[in-house]
């Protein structure tokens, strides 16, 4: 069975604030008017063109906010109403951080070893602490309850909490979660029958030799290893490599803006790692020769026009057929340069890519958030299909479900200044508490507790 996707669904509050610094699109859309009815259904229709080429499509919801438990925590006093109207006046950042619908991009939700790879043949989740950014690091807590809602049965499942966050000089633990890590096989099966490969990518280490001097390396090295040793998995079957410093430097804030992986092959970017030739080659000697790595170079494609694209930010699926598909961004399609060099790997026999298909996921790309950030990839087998909560899949009548429920609930246009309506708070738990029935979640959210 192929790998499973599990899709972030935007929340009703998605906005732009400019909130990761680091993050070239979140920047230079701050302030802008959003469409939280639009990313949502724009969210859908990616999935379900997922689910159309054949695959196993989940979804994983939103989180509450804006969040009041973290403004209560710093001190803000009196109703829901009061406090928001206060930190509105006095903090807006603060409001629009426990506003933000960042719990969307769940590539960054976790990391997933599954059974196939873990000395305990369970399928390991370690929430990412995503400490790096105040708003996203408010949201470990809730993921790991939407995880465990979902992945319940703990004779094949092990849902790990977040990685104590403190930096000291023993462990300084930043975690992205599946955003800085891929998993390869020897072959063009990505499920959770085919045993993998695990490459960790981290941004910073004590010993790197070079770090980006403008903006943060948000994953480290020791948080990487501590995951890899959190799922069992065996050393020799890991990778771990530095990200290329510059390329953080001009927007690639995670691993996956520069490079995807999936099956036996690789697609990334001539700048994407470090140390570049030392990196493909242990990845070819852990994966072994069926390795495809399919390298776009600068002279073809600039770092400037892969953040921009998001060109590796696309879902490199394997489909039925054992051929794979790229589904990606459709600035992919109109930038002519980016399209030369999709069509380049397309056309080139001794790749497993056979053919793209172009996505309008515009109101989450404008917050720095392509196709493979807004999903969590989880191999797995036929029997942990069975196991799972399967509420938590999508086939035709949940997508129209979530549809008419996003239609009744969501707004059609957002600004900044509407985070501090209390209508908006309201509207939001009655969406939430609603879709915590949909797909059969139980109470995960504070207002519900
Ligand atoms: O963490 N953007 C997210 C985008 C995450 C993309 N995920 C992956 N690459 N896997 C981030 O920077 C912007 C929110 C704002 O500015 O309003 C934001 O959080």
């Amino acid at each position: 069975m192929p790998e499973a996707n599990f899709d972030g669904l935007v929340g009703p509050t998605h906005s732009y604030a400019g909130l990761s610094y680091g993050n070239v699109a979140s920047a230079s859309n701050q302030g802008a008017a959003s469409s939280p009815r639009k990313a949502a259904l724009q969210g859908l229709a990616k999935m379900e063109a997922v689910a159309a080429l054949g695959l196993v499509q989940g979804v994983l919801p939103p989180h509450e906010r804006p969040h009041l438990p973290t403004l209560r925590a710093r001190g803000y006093e009196g109703s829901d109403a009061e406090v928001l109207a206060k930190v509105a006046k006095e903090d807006p950042v603060l409001l629009a951080r426990v506003s933000s619908a960042s719990a969307m991009w769940t590539a960054n939700a976790a990391t997933v070893m599954p059974a196939a790879d873990t000395h305990d043949r369970r399928t390991h989740l370690v929430v990412a602490n995503l400490r790096e950014m105040f708003h996203r690091a408010i949201e470990p807590p809730v993921t790991e309850r939407a995880l465990r809602a979902i992945f319940r049965d703990e004779s094949r499942f092990a849902v790990h909490a977040a990685l104590a966050a403190e930096p000291s000089a023993r462990a300084d633990y930043g975690d992205e979660g599946a955003a800085n890590h891929t998993r390869l096989t020897a072959s063009a099966a990505s499920g959770g029958e085919t045993a993998g490969v695990h490459f960790f990518v981290y941004g910073t280490a004590p010993d790197a030799a070079r770090v980006p001097k403008k903006f943060p390396a948000r994953q480290t090295l020791a948080a990487s290893e501590r995951v890899a040793q959190l799922g069992l998995l065996d050393r020799a079957r890991c990778v771990f490599a530095q990200q290329n410093a510059d390329a953080i430097d001009a927007g690639v804030f995670h691993n996956d803006v520069i490079a995807v992986g999936n099956g036996n092959m690789l697609l990334c970017h001539e700048r994407a790692f470090e140390d570049r030739f030392a990196t493909l080659a242990s990845l070819r000697n852990v994966v072994g020769e069926s390795l495809v790595i399919a390298e776009v170079r600068a002279d073809e494609v600039t770092l400037e026009d892969a953040v921009k694209s998001y060109l590796f930010n696309s879902q490199l699926l394997t489909l039925p057929d054992g051929s794979m598909a790229l589904v990606a961004p459709c600035e992919c399609e109109e930038n002519p340069r980016v399209k030369a060099a999709i069509d380049r790997v397309i056309a080139d026999p001794a790749n497993p890519l056979k053919r793209a298909i172009f996505m309008d996921v515009r109101e989450s790309m404008r917050n720095g958030g392509g196709p493979a950030c807004l999903r969590l990839r989880v191999p797995m087998t036929d029997a942990d299909l069975g196991a799972m909560n399967r509420a938590a899949l999508v086939d035709a009548a949940k997508l129209a479900e979530l549809r008419a429920w996003v239609v009744r609930h969501y707004r059609e246009s957002l600004l900044p200044a509407d985070l501090a309506d209390p209508a908006l708070l309201r509207e939001s738990r009655d969406a939430l508490d609603e879709l915590t029935r949909i797909l059969q979640l139980g109470d995960i959210y504070d207002f519900q507790r």
